[in-house]
């Protein structure tokens, strides 16, 4: 049996006419339309020299066209490597580098740029604007919508998405063909998916959620998925009265309770919502259940190991839990120091085991090794515990990540954009909590003495070396930063002494 996910996802297609993707001006795609459209480009992948098991890197907008060069990449048995639009082309140099691709699929307006940073590692450029215009998509028309999916064994990578590192640069998570279909069709059964569902697909598809957990589990079930460009919370409850099911970072769900069109009654045809990505406060959770009826369902997951846990579907749905291990998947909490497994109701340090987990970071061994336990388990780097019903509440992170709108940021990344600006001393960038996103991306500056440097002129300064989601919200300058004996940063003083800087904020 050939394990590709493609042919896990299609090879029992039943009726080609059955409506795949419905676009909010309802132009529909059928899934013959999206597999013969997969077809066209896998023919082009290969034209192109792209080979089995190399990486096509890709940087363009949500689109359906995008969506497409996913399962020609899969058809084509070579690894998907999106990358989000809004990293800057000095981010960009990193990703190309280190993956070495053997083609860059990128916005026609990016070309030229990328273009000398594709040479550099001998990997050819095709365009694909965000209207689905370029020379990708000119080339598929006249290519043969016929292709023979190559064969992959399980193991096999189906993609590689880049999560930032705690410290240095970006890790590439390398994501197999079978973890890729076992937690699609594990959610497919947890979630209760059928032919029958029309999900509200408004997440970006550069990222598990919105390319793996929303995507794969529709195109599994044979759903069907209403395809928005982004998230807007006024056609989101709009098109609630022909869908069934929402996915969405907890900030689709304070963003929709803003909005007075969200009622029983404009919810009455939708059957699930599901939040992940970052934590979804209990009172939000409340908040929605009052309004709408409806329990939202929580579940957990990484880049590195896909989903992990989730509420049950019948049963209880936690406020504030992120629920059950998903059969299959083991998780258990442990001192962080010593790994030792820890009682039900004690706080430390989340594993995970099971076929969802990554095959390992690229090219970094060493680094994959260090976050894995002799026994297999993945160590999370997320704090919290198991309660006597065995549901999972995260209750903190390892590291100092920040989640803004359910993207993660670095800080030290930030921080050593600051540090290299004339004027400034060191800096501390923390997560504040902020009614709109999460947690804002909040940076504290020592200037030094006479320094001229302002917020303002910070903000400027880092607009074309870091992706808009990691810009500093705010910069606030003090004489110096709190530290312990140790001499370390003690940035959970920082996060309490400016903990109400948004509180009165919009989004
Ligand atoms: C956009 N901006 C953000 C931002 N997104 N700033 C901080 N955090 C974010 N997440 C910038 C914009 O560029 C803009 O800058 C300004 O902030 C306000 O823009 P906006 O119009 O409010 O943003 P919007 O486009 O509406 O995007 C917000 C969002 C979006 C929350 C809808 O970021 C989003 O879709 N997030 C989902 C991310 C996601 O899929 N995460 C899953 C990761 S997978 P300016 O200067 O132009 O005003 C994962 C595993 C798992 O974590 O378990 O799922
Ligand atoms: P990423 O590296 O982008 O995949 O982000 C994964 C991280 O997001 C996890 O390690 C958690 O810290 C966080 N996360 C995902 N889902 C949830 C959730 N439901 N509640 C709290 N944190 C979450």
């Amino acid at each position: 049996m050939n394990a590709s996910l493609f042919s896990r996802l299609f090879d029992d297609l039943g009726d080609p006419g059955r409506l795949a993707i419905e676009m909010p001006d309802r132009r529909r795609i059928t899934y013959g339309d999206l597999i013969a459209f997969s077809g066209r480009l896998a023919n082009i992948l290969v034209a192109r020299g792209v080979k089995p098991g190399d990486r096509v890197a890709v940087q363009v907008e949500k689109s359906v066209p995008n969506l497409a060069l996913y399962l020609a990449t899969l058809r084509a048995g070579a690894v998907y490597l999106p990358l989000n639009p809004a990293y800057t082309l000095s981010e960009l140099g990193y990703f190309i580098t280190d993956a070495e691709p053997s083609l860059v699929v990128c916005d026609p307006s990016k070309a030229e740029g990328i273009k000398s940073l594709a040479a550099k590692v001998g990997a050819g450029v095709e365009t694909l604007g965000a209207g689905g215009e370029g020379s990708l998509t000119e080339a598929a028309m006249a290519a043969e919508p016929d292709f023979t999916t190559v064969a992959r064994a399980k193991d096999d990578l189906a993609a590689i998405l880049y999560t930032s590192g705690t410290t240095g640069r970006s890790k590439g998570a390398m994501l197999t063909h079978d973890n890729l279909a076992s937690n699609a069709s594990s959610l497919v059964d947890f979630w209760r998916f059928t032919d029958r569902d029309a999900l509200i697909h408004a997440l970006p598809i550069y990222h598990t959620h919105g390319l793996f957990v929303a995507t794969n589990v529709t195109l599994l079930a044979r759903a069907s998925m209403i395809f928005l460009p982004k998230f807007d919370p006024g056609l989101v409850i709009e098109l609630m009265t022909r869908a069934t099911v929402l996915m969405g970072v907890p900030t689709f769900y304070t963003r929709l309770l803003q909005n007075p069109a969200l009622t029983h009654e404009s919810t009455s045809h939708m059957r699930l919502f599901i939040s992940g990505s970052a934590p979804l406060l209990a009172d939000t959770h409340r908040e929605w259940s009052a309004r709408t009826g409806h329990a939202i369902l929580e579940r957990y997951g990484m880049t590195e190991t896909g989903m992990n846990t989730s509420n049950p579907y019948d049963g209880d749905r936690v406020p504030g839990a992120v629920g059950l291990p998903l059969p299959g998947v083991s998780v258990r909490v442990t001192d962080p120091e010593t790994g030792t497994e820890l009682p039900r109701e004690t706080i430390g340090m989340i594993e995970v085991k099971g076929p969802n987990l990554f095959k390992g970071y690229w090219r970094l061994p060493e680094k994959t090794r260090a976050e894995f336990r002799d026994d297999g388990f993945f160590i999370t780097g997320d704090i919290g515990k198991m309660d006597e019903k065995n549901y999972v509440h995260i209750l903190g992170r390892g590291a100092d990540l920040v989640i803004s709108g359910g993207l993660n940021v670095y800080p030290k990344e930030v921080e050593s954009e600051i540090d290299a600006l004339p004027g400034v001393v060191e800096s501390a960038v923390i997560g504040v909590p902020h009614p709109d996103l999460g947690e804002g991306v909040t940076a504290v500056v020592v200037r030094g003495k006479d320094a001229e440097i302002s917020e303002a002129r910070v903000l400027d300064a880092l607009k074309d070396r870091l992706a808009k989601f990691k810009i500093p919200k705010r910069v606030i300058f003090i004489d110096e930063l709190p530290r312990n004996a140790m001499g370390k940063v003690q940035k959970n003083v920082l996060r309490d002494s400016h903990a109400g800087l948004y509180k009165t904020s919009q989004p």
